[in-house]
């Protein structure tokens, strides 16, 4: 297997779970940091103060990027360094931040690609209504606009919103991220924000930097009914419209799946919204960034508040998310995107796996064996969808770093570099060297 000579190969982050420096150099409250400082929300009291302390170890970081020899790197920008209360006043010393990354990853030859928005709303504006403010779009347009005039002239990869699904749905209704919201009618109206705030962002960066490259990316998975049951095969295609389509839908076609627009308004669940403003979402694009991790079979089943649960076939290998190992799913998801969607390209935005792994690290290297069989399994699945004719043109690991799992606190590591938490200490893990190795011979061994 082999890839394109032009295929870029990188690796991921976002802002609130490496960078720490909560309090520094003007930087606003953000959701998270409230949120992880509630009791109880997340695993051990952990908070994002410090996390990788990548505010201030940046450039050893990106060392180890250009070790790597990575040709990429996707980082997110803190919405409350740029405007500590979300609109209005900007933060010099916050805008610095990412000029010194920004010139850092091109003195690397490294290219940047930047996620506006990945999950740390500024806590000023959560006081204002957050995601369930239709006051929400021209927000994120007014900080986009900021964000294009100060790294334009040198960053020309942008991603709108990461994952709008998780921040719908995950902070909205059923609570378990910030802002810890536990209200379905909340989610619906969150995701719509996010589908208007998505296609106010593209307008405005079209409009002042027309070279841009712009995309959005969203966490998508293989649908699968558990049986050939007609109720399980309703289910699977409810979930698949709520997960995929929810989301894919108002980014290509402007607008929303019927079928699902049927049920939920049944319940309700979209009054007050204005649904055919969804067009604004439909902006042209180039490019759709897809993360992937594991597929999902649907069951039908009652006694559920939605009629249906999802499941890990028995036996099936997994990783310590309890997520099933799936590699086939991606090829699956690429070609399904591709031929219903036709972006005019795609990046694996993130794919990855948390494995148990020590605290601390004794010598120069971490031996992990799942991480790199999981990244070669998945990397060839990426390869037979680019020979089936899916124009993917560069492939992110999840993740640089050890860093902040959300709700989960650092006890699951996503890294290809482990990270002490207790000394800031980076090693490399096997992995690490393994996707040198794939990016240096653009084969697979
Ligand atoms: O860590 C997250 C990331 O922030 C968004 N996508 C999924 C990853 C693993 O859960």
């Amino acid at each position: 297997m082999s890839f394109p000579a032009d295929f870029l190969w990188g690796a991921a982050t976002a802002s609130y779970q490496i960078e720490g420096a909560a309090f520094e150099d003007g930087r606003g409250e953000c959701i998270w940091t409230r949120f992880s400082h509630t009791e109880g929300k997340v695993k051990h009291g952990h908070t994002g103060d410090v996390a990788c302390d990548h505010y201030h170890r940046y450039a050893e970081d990106v060392a180890l990027m250009r070790r790597l020899g990575l040709h990429a790197y996707r980082f997110s920008i803190a919405w409350a360094r740029l405007l500590p209360q979300g609109t209005g006043a900007s933060n010099q010393a916050g805008i610095d931040f990412y000029n010194r990354l920004i010139d850092a990853l091109l003195e690397a030859g490294i290219t940047p690609f930047a996620t506006l928005y990945h999950w740390d709303l500024p806590q000023a504006l959560q006081d204002r209504g957050g995601w369930t403010s239709a006051d929400m779009p021209e927000w994120f347009a007014e900080y986009t606009a900021l964000a294009a005039k100060h790294y334009g002239d040198r960053l020309k990869h942008w991603i709108t919103l990461n994952e709008p699904w998780c921040i719908a749905f995950l902070g909205h209704s059923l609570g378990i991220h910030a802002p810890g919201i536990r209200d379905e009618r909340a989610a619906f109206r969150a995701a719509h924000h996010t589908h208007l705030a998505h296609g106010r962002a593209v307008q405005v960066l079209r409009q002042s930097l027309p070279d841009a490259q712009v995309g959005i990316t969203l966490n998508l998975a293989p649908v699968q009914p558990f049986s050939a049951d007609p109720q399980d095969q309703a289910m699977a295609r409810l979930f698949d419209g709520l997960q995929n389509r929810w989301f894919l839908d108002p980014v290509f076609k402007g607008r929303y799946p019927e079928d699902i627009v049927t049920r939920l308004n049944a319940n309700g669940l979209l009054d007050g919204l204005d649904l055919s403003a969804v067009q604004l979402a439909a902006q042209p694009l180039d490019f759709l960034g897809v993360n992937y991790y594991t597929r999902q079979i649907v069951r039908h089943d009652p006694s559920s508040p939605h009629g249906f649960t999802t499941l890990v076939p028995e036996g099936a290998p997994v990783t310590d998310m309890n997520w099933e190992i799936y590699p086939q799913g991606l090829r699956d998801l690429l070609l399904r995107v591709h031929q219903e969607y036709a972006p005019p390209a795609i990046y694996i935005t993130e794919n990855g796996a948390a494995f148990p792994e020590p605290e601390q690290v004794e010598g120069e290297q971490l031996d992990d064996p799942q991480r790199v069989a999981y990244l070669e399994s998945h990397f060839n699945a990426a390869a037979e969808a680019i020979a089936q004719g899916v124009p993917l043109k560069g492939y992110f690991v999840w993740s640089l770093l050890d860093n902040f799992e959300w709700a989960e606190g650092y006890t699951k590591r996503f890294g290809i570099v482990h990270v002490d938490f207790s000394t800031q200490k980076r090693t490399l893990k096997r992995s690490a060297l393994y996707l040198q190795q794939v990016i240096q011979s653009g084969v697979l061994a």
